[in-house]
């Protein structure tokens, strides 16, 4: 089991991944940064606040999208529209569905858009949530196997809604002769989905591709559809077009090949990667479902994003459907089936918005000044680290009941700083008053590698079962910032002397847990 409450040796601090850069990584890095220099917040964000090293340009592109942004990811919110059906590649791992509600993975959509109706409900969404940012095309299948549709969307968005940020995702594989259409359609941030660089390792992914009329299999399918992809990266980052790449870890697959594909898109000027696991299960009609491929435990995922190294690693993803909308983590596309839109909306949601922005702009600023505090009494606990899970539902709170959790923020903190280390999605415990007793046989599996769960409520029953498993429930820091709260747990464990934990070693006896039922208007702030 991972160490949840450890000494780290010297040098251990808040962000010790970039300590396990290679040189020629290093060497990787320096070329990227030297085009987009990203800041290295002791919190390990990719930041765009003030006093960033951004360029203003790059910064303006990265501070308020929910993607290329870990800390933006708290405040705004991005949607999908579904108006790319058709895919020019087969991957082992995807199976699309047009209609359907359930499965919560990307290709999967309730119904597909025309470019006009796509227009319809971007403004209905952006009346409804100014924390609306960016808008995205992500499928179902591919956006540039779909370049009407997709570049018709782009336009109608942009002439119609011109604050809005436009985003897509591809396989890459049409992307070279695509890239001056993308730049004029307005698109600034774009995707590219690259798992491998070595055609031995992508014919055990890809089974064809279809590349100006004709099929191509096995390894030339791969090794087509690979330089298309690095030379599309380019062409991006030349045309100051922001780019992620997404990696699918595939255990026995790609998963030790990563971090050479991590350090070949970084040289290309890739902004921000992004290992997203493995979904596969036999439901889902995939070829690796079917054949048992299964996908990576976190223990797996978060090694290989170690490997691939520090801030330029993505760790808030949730692997979104084709038409998410709502912020990162959040549902809420039932409410914008184009059903329910009655008549296009007369207002596009600006002044709402623009007022989220000066909201957010201060809360992000008295976010970071309560960051500094809490890090300068962290500042002396020596190498003890903490892992604590945090339930939020927005704004960089802790701010979640327990129960209601359908996700949990897994942090690390040191005397460097707070790092997000990933996110956990879990079936909610609480069912309309009653507890749902095999949800929290998976919350504990979820989080078994934490020492405490933060949250801003929790009920005794469920507070006793986290404590039978070693998980402390904290609803002291309710309300708190996240990093703050993590923080001050992390300087709460040093007060009370907690013990270097080795792994037969004693879990660390309970932090205080404020009663359930305190008005938190009444706490001091940790
Ligand atoms: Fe959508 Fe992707 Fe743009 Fe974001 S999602 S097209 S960059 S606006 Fe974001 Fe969703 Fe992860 Fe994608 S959380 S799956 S990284
Ligand atoms: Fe599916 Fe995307 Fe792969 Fe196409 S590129 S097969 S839509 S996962």
């Amino acid at each position: 089991m991972h160490r949840t409450l450890s000494a780290a040796g010297d040098g251990g601090d808040g962000d010790d991944r970039a300590g396990e850069m290679t040189t020629a990584h290093r060497a990787a890095s320096a070329l990227a940064n030297a085009r987009f220099p990203v800041e290295r917040a002791g919190n390990g964000h990719l930041c765009a606040g003030s006093g960033s090293a951004l360029p203003p340009d790059i910064a303006a592109k990265v501070e308020d999208h929910p993607c290329y942004s870990e800390e933006a990811h708290h405040h705004f919110a991005r949607m999908h529209v579904p108006v790319a059906p058709a895919c020019n590649i087969q991957c082992h791992y995807c199976n699309r569905k047009f209609n359907c509600a359930s499965e919560n993975r990307p290709g999967v959509v309730s119904a597909l858009l025309t470019p006009e109706q796509a227009l319809i409900k971007v403004r209905a969404v952006a009346q409804a949530i100014p924390q609306l940012s960016v808008v995205g095309i992500a499928g179902p299948g591919d956006a540039l196997a779909n370049p009407g549709p997709t570049l018709r969307t782009c336009a109608l968005i942009a002439r119609h809604l011109p604050g809005m940020k436009l985003c897509l995702s591809t396989n890459g594989l049409a992307l070279p002769e695509h890239v001056e259409a993308i730049a004029a359609a307005g698109v600034t941030h774009v995707t590219v989905t690259v798992n491998m660089i070595d055609p031995e390792v992508g014919e055990r992914i890809y089974p064809w591709i279809d590349f100006r009329g004709k099929r191509y299999l096995g390894r030339e399918a791969s090794r087509i559809l690979s330089e298309r992809q690095l030379e599309g990266i380019a062409l991006l980052a030349a045309r100051g077009i922001l780019v992620k790449v997404n990696s699918v870890l595939i255990p026995g697959v790609n998963d030790a090949h990563l971090p050479l594909v991590c350090r070949r898109v970084r040289s290309l000027g890739c902004f921000i990667y992004n290992v997203m696991p493995l979904v596969s299960a036999p439901e889902h009609g995939t070829h690796y479902g079917l054949a048992g491929q299964r996908g990576p435990t976190a223990a797996e995922l978060e090694a290989v994003q170690r490997a691939c190294g520090g801030t330029f690693v993505m760790r808030h993803c949730r692997q979104c459907r084709a038409d998410a909308v709502g912020l990162l983590g959040e549902d809420r596309r039932a409410e914008f089936e184009l059903s329910r839109l009655s008549g296009v909306p007369d207002l596009d949601g600006g002044p709402a918005r623009e007022l989220h922005r000066r909201a957010a702009a201060r809360q992000r600023s008295e976010s970071a000044r309560a960051r500094a505090r809490a890090m300068e009494r962290a500042a002396t606990v020596g190498a003890l680290r903490v892992r604590v899970a945090v339930a939020t539902r927005g704004g960089g709170r802790v701010n979640e009941h327990f129960g209601h959790a359908r996700e949990f923020q897994v942090y690390e903190a040191g005397r460097a700083g707070a790092t997000l280390i990933g996110v956990r999605r879990v079936a909610n415990y609480c069912l309309g008053g009653e507890a749902a007793e095999g949800a929290m046989e998976g919350v504990l599996r979820a989080l078994s590698d934490c020492a405490a769960v933060l949250v801003s409520k929790v009920g005794r029953c469920p507070a006793e079962r986290l404590r039978q498993a070693g998980i402390e429930a904290v609803d002291r820091y309710a309300f708190a910032f996240i990093e703050e709260a993590v923080l001050a747990h992390l300087r709460a464990c040093a007060d009370r002397g907690a013990q270097v934990e080795d792994d037969d070693g004693p879990r660390p006896p309970s932090v205080s847990s404020i009663g359930a039922n305190e008005d938190p208007s009444s706490r001091q702030p940790p």
